[in-house]
Formats: structure tokens, sequence, C-alpha cells
């Protein structure tokens, strides 16, 4: 029987206990199952160096965020014993942890948003790293497990349910191994799989010619013909087959512009391939298309994941998107804090649009409660909040529990500002709407 909320302490205890049972349907990481290879020690022995799935105290220290946080530290070119980028890069995963773990750990506070979520992760874990800093004893621990096993232990702390990959269609790693065997994604329906095509967008020229190289007539950049055109889409209809992805994904710079401002036939042939390729084979197929809006890459490319960065996009560009292509569905991030807020809006315009995620450089406590605040006061519980974007199997531990405790402090705000209106809240609907943030908004828009 369904329980009436009537005091903010009762709605409070409701919605986090309703949090914590919730499964999570992560919608956006860059996670893989064992099949795709792994480079870390393990039990099982079974190591390859390109491996896929990173997972383990030397991978979560040697996350990207945490490589640009100590070069704050100890930076690249200094008369008192910097490190240059080429040294660290040249050290083993070992020793670049070590490094990190030194300067951001031992000497310092690890404050940060991604420092404290190695220790969220530790913690989670049981590894009490308060009582013991020394990282020969906590890799011990992690060569111990076996990866397929370890990946249960840690969906089941974090209560994912469902993992959401990237799969770079245009990473000859990756790329390879499909092409070797789609049994990779067999084997764990626990990970669902996304084709990620930023090329296609980012450098159309390069992107034809790749694709001309790989057996479809792509053109040469510039322009399309219609068998161009039909060779784009037979491509991307073979790799959504071949990785049975469940949606289509790219990333864009903040200069994206739709229609394509600059009189560059080169832009002007990506904006086609945008029209003609993408959008037309999305819409056939019912999946949605995310554009993930406002990296710019490498502005200091020796840090290389690390050094990418945020650039405030057009949001005009995605409403002019979902205004003229009413059939297709759209997921859309952006990177900038200052372009939520318009987001928002758009989203309150277009029913194919859904916005999620506090993305990457906005996954921090006092934005994750900023935007959430915003989006549930504009577009109420039709969005989806949040994506972990793990790249470590057990960043699913840190980012999905600093999430939960963040984004409940605000539901339980909206709900208690209903209940103090006399409205009837009850525990069944508490958790009703909480499944919809994190499962139900995103598998109901796959199917809509
Ligand atoms: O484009 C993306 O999917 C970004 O999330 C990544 O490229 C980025 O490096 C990241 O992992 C941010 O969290
Ligand atoms: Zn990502």
């Amino acid at each position: 029987m369904p329980k009436r909320l009537t005091t903010r302490t009762a709605v409070e205890k409701t919605v986090h206990q309703a949090l914590r049972d919730q499964p999570i349907v992560d919608m956006h990481t860059h996670l893989y199952p064992p099949t795709f290879g792994t480079p870390v020690p393990n039990r099982t022995g079974k190591t390859d160096r390109d491996g896929l799935m990173l997972w383990g105290l030397d991978e979560l220290l040697t996350y990207h965020y945490l490589v640009s946080e100590v070069y704050r530290v100890v930076p690249a070119h200094s008369r008192k014993g910097g490190l240059a980028y080429e040294e660290f890069w040249k050290l083993s995963k070992q020793q670049q942890a070590e490094h990190i773990w030194k300067h951001l750990f031992v000497e310092r506070a690890p404050v940060s948003e991604a420092c404290r979520g190695v220790l969220t992760c530790l913690e989670l874990l049981g590894l009490e790293v308060g009582k013991n800093k020394d990282l020969g004893k906590l890799r011990k621990w992690f060569a111990q497990q076996d990866p397929s096993k370890y990946i249960d232990k840690v969906m089941k702390i974090s209560n994912v349910e469902s993992i959401t990959m990237t799969n770079p269609v245009f990473d000859d790693n990756e790329r390879e191994r499909w092409l070797k065997g789609a049994e990779l994604l067999r084997g764990d329906p626990r990970f669902k799989s996304v084709l990620r095509i930023d090329p296609i967008l980012r450098d159309w020229p390069k992107a034809a010619k790749k694709l001309t190289e790989w057996g479809f007539n792509a053109g040469d950049g510039k322009t399309l013909t219609q068998k161009n055109i039909e060779e784009g889409q037979r491509f991307l209809r073979e790799w959504l087959d071949r990785q049975e992805a469940i949606y289509m994904a790219l990333s864009l710079p903040p200069e994206f512009r739709y229609p394509a401002e600059s009189g560059e036939a080169a832009d002007k042939a990506g904006q086609m391939a945008l029209e003609k390729i993408i959008l037309p084979v999305a819409a056939e197929r019912g999946l949605p298309f995310a554009m993930m809006i406002g990296s710019k890459m490498r502005v200091n490319p020796a840090l290389r994941d690390a050094g990418d960065m945020v650039g405030k996009s057009d949001v005009q560009a995605v409403v002019r998107l979902c205004a003229e292509f009413p059939k297709n569905k759209f997921f859309v991030t952006l990177l900038a804090r200052e372009n939520q807020h318009e987001l928002c809006v758009a989203a309150r315009k277009f029913g194919n649009l859904m916005i999620f995620g506090c993305w990457w450089f906005l996954n921090n406590p006092v934005l994750i409660e900023e935007i959430t605040r915003m989006r549930l006061e504009l577009l109420g519980t039709s969005m989806i909040p949040q994506h972990s974007d793990s790249r470590v199997l057990d960043q699913l531990l840190y980012k999905w529990q600093h999430s939960r405790v963040i984004i409940g402090r605000v539901l339980a705000d909206k709900f208690t500002d209903i209940v103090d209106t006399g409205w009837p809240v009850t525990d069944e609907e508490v958790k009703q709407d909480i499944n919809r943030l994190f499962r139900g908004n995103f598998l109901e828009f796959l199917a809509r």
C-alpha cells in the first residue's frame, strides 16, 4: 500500500532509499567487457597490451582527469624539477600512478572530484585506504581479481544494471576487434554498444577517404554524389548491424554550426553527410542520434586524452536540427555550463530532444546540483540527469555514488516543495519518478 509522505524527513528518507535501490542504466561510458581484452595484470593471467577493458588501481590513478591535475602540480617545464610530457608517457602505468599518488594524494589533500573519486572507489570496495596508503598492498588485492567476476562485483555495488559503451568505428584497435569476430559483445548482454562516428562530422574529407579505403565509395570529401550517399548509408547500416548498436553518437567542437556557416566545401559536404547519410539511417531504424557538443580536442596535445578543452556551443544548431528532422530522435549533452539553460529551454520545445548528463567538466558536485535543479524546474522528470562517462570500470562506483547524493538532495527539495502545497506525494510515486530518471526515460526514448 503506497505510503503518503507528509514531512521533509519522510521525503528525504524515501528519496535516498529509492536511489540506493534503483538499478541504473548508464547511457554513456567508455567501458568494455573482458571479451575486448584487458591490459591489466590479473589472476587470469590473460592480458592484452592493447586491450580495451580498463579497470583497477593503476588505471584509476592514471585517468586522464588526474594526468591534467598532476601537471598543475609538477609542470612539464620548470627550473625546479618538472617532468617533461614525453618523460611521463615513457613511464610504466605503475610509475605514472605512483607519480600521481605522490603529488596529488600523499603530498596534498586529494580534494578534487577526480581525486576524491579514487578514494570513494577504494572505500566502496572495502579497502580502507585511510588505514594504509601503500599502493603495493592495494595492487596485490587488485591483481587477485578475475576481470569477469570483478565486473559483477562493481555492477552490484554501484547498482548499475546496464553499461552503454562507446564503440568508435574509426579507431583501428577497436574496429579490428569487431572485424575479427562480432561475438565480442555476445558474451555479456549487460553491455550495449553505440556506433561512434566523430570523424564523419569533425573531418568529413578524412572520413570519406577512410570509408573509400574500406570499400564504401564515399567520394572525394568535397562533393557528395547520390552514389556516395548510398555508400555512406551502407557503411552505417553494416556497422549498426555488426555492433547491434542501440544509438549512433558523435562529439562535436564548440564551433559546430547547423547549417554550416563557413563556405568551405568540406563543411558543406559534412553537413550533407549529416542530412543525407546519418539522419536518414537513424530515422529509418528509429535509433536516436546523440550529439555531444563543445569539446575542443587537444588544446594541449602533449597531454593526449587529458589535453581536451571546453568551449561554448551554438544551441540554435540543436534547435534547427530538431525542427527540421522531426522524425529523428536526438540525445544531446553540451559541455559548457553557459549552454545549459538554453538547452533546457530547447528541450521544452521539442519532444524529439532528450537532454542528458552532466558531461565531463560539468560532472562536479556544484554543477550537477545547479544543472539538475534547472532541469527539474524547467522539464520536470522528462530528462536524463546523469551518465557516468566512466573509462575505468571501477569509476562506476564513485561516479554514481557521488551523483546519487547530489541528485537525491535536489529531488528531496522538489518533492518536499509539492508536499508543502498539500499535494499527496507517496513513496511509490517517488520510486516511479526515480526509475524514470535513472532508467525508464532512456529505455522509453530508445523504444519511442
Ligand atoms: O567525447 C566523449 O565521449 C568524452 O566523454 C570523452 O572523449 C572524454 O575524454 C571523457 O571521457 C570525458 O569524461
Ligand atoms: Zn564520453
